[in-house]
């Protein structure tokens, strides 16, 4: 049975909670890691008030025993800190109407018109309880179990900030080296490899703070030690590709997906777009096949070809400003400026975070596609033979 995983919660409710089902028995869950990619999702210049309020842990409900998965569903809580001054606006149960908190007037770009529309809201408020991207830290939570996943097959999954508004690192590749080294940070800026063009990058984020505004970015996940062979061409909802596209861009904000320089290929001739084959028998990886770059971003025809596999994505800038936009009045229907409360300006590097974990999960159920497993044990063994299958070829 394949990976699968769910996640609830209002942004304002009582909790966050995700459910995981798929992964083998037998790995070993390290809490302070999950925490730590927690922590690092809270990070980045540009955060709003909520962040002050919000540490959050995982609180793992089931699935896990002694420290490691047993095969049942994984099942993990993260408190919203915040409920506490929602409990009289946002109760469960139907409360005092006098102190709900009505979002009277849709802000362009969000969720907010359209999800009134369908679910038939007379305002935004649900529609933005569970449209906001506070739902990203469930996601984190069970990302990290699959790079636990990952890691165990010496894959490692990580993200890095390319551009904040107009402000864009340029088209060298970042080395793994680089983004490797961006974690140990005590300090999340903008999590951008290039320390000179991160201080521009905080520059941007700066001025829309001055002017009520919002900027948004892209961001890199580079996935490190993938082998060869996870996706197939061999039927079309199963390429990595385009997998990996609905995953990323299922994040909130998230209005485009690049793999390798995909972008620019489409203007460039194939001479300068696709990356040479060689063959060095002493060379350490997968294979002795090597490529002087990798343009494809390590997928060729839905399959990972054994190179880095680098998905970029686009963020919109947040849709909630301080200087809001013209809006209507959900009742009168009178023109009136969009709700604000309060808000972030800059999410790229904690939408780089998110998006790491739907990497992971993505290439973690494809792994389990196909070397299978009931125990890890079981697991890395398929793992092995197919290395060593690949070594031999
Ligand atoms: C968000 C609005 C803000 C963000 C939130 C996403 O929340 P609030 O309205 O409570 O200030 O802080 O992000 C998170 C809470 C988070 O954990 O990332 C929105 O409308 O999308």
């Amino acid at each position: 049975m394949s990976l699968r995983y769910f996640t609830t919660g209002e942004s304002h409710g009582e909790a966050l909670v995700a459910i995981l089902s798929g992964l083998p028995a037998g790995l070993l869950i390290d809490q302070s890691y999950i925490d730590r990619e927690l922590w690092r999702r809270q990070q980045g210049y540009g955060r709003g008030g909520r962040m002050k309020i919000e540490t959050d842990t995982a609180h793992f409900l089931s699935g896990v025993r002694h420290g490691i998965t047993i095969g049942s569903p994984i099942s993990v809580l993260l408190q919203n800190r915040d409920w506490k001054n929602w409990q009289e606006s946002l109760p469960v149960e139907s409360g005092d109407p006098a102190k709900h908190k009505r979002v009277a007037s849709p802000r362009p770009g969000h969720a907010d018109l359209a999800g009134a529309l369908k679910y038939d809201f007379p305002e935004a408020r649900y529609v933005l309880e569970r449209a906001s991207a506070r739902e990203s830290a469930a996601r984190v939570a069970v990302g990290a179990l699959a790079k636990l996943f990952l890691a165990q097959l010496e894959i490692e999954v990580l993200s890095h900030v390319i551009a904040v508004g107009s402000v864009n690192i340029g088209a060298n590749e970042v080395l793994w080296e680089q983004i490797r080294a961006l974690p140990q940070k005590q300090e999340v800026l903008l999590n951008c490899a290039d320390t000179a063009q991160e201080e521009k990058m905080k520059e941007q984020v700066d001025a829309v703070l001055r002017t009520g505004d919002s900027v948004g970015g892209v961001f890199e996940v580079v996935a490190h030690g993938v082998p060869p062979g996870l996706g197939t061409y061999a039927q079309w909802d199963e390429r990595l590709d385009g997998l990996l596209a609905q995953a990323v861009m299922s994040l909130q904000a998230v209005k485009a997906v690049e793999i390798g320089v995909g972008v620019s290929a489409a203007s460039s001739p194939g001479s300068n777009v696709h990356d040479e084959i060689g063959y060095d028998k002493e060379v350490a990886g997968f294979t002795g096949f090597v490529r002087g770059r990798n343009h494809a971003g390590g997928i060729e025809g839905g399959i990972s070809n054994g190179e880095e596999i680098r998905v970029r994505g686009y963020l919109k800038p947040i849709s909630t400003l301080r200087r809001p936009l013209q809006s209507v009045d959900f009742s009168s229907r009178e023109p009136v400026k969009a709700a604000y409360e309060r808000s972030d300006v800059c999410v790229v590097p904690a939408a780089g975070v998110a998006a790491e974990s739907m990497v992971a999960l993505t290439l973690a159920r494809c792994a389990l596609e196909k070397f299978g497993g009931d125990s890890m044990k079981e697991t890395l063994r398929n793992f092995r033979g197919y290395c060593e299958q690949l070594k031999n070829f």
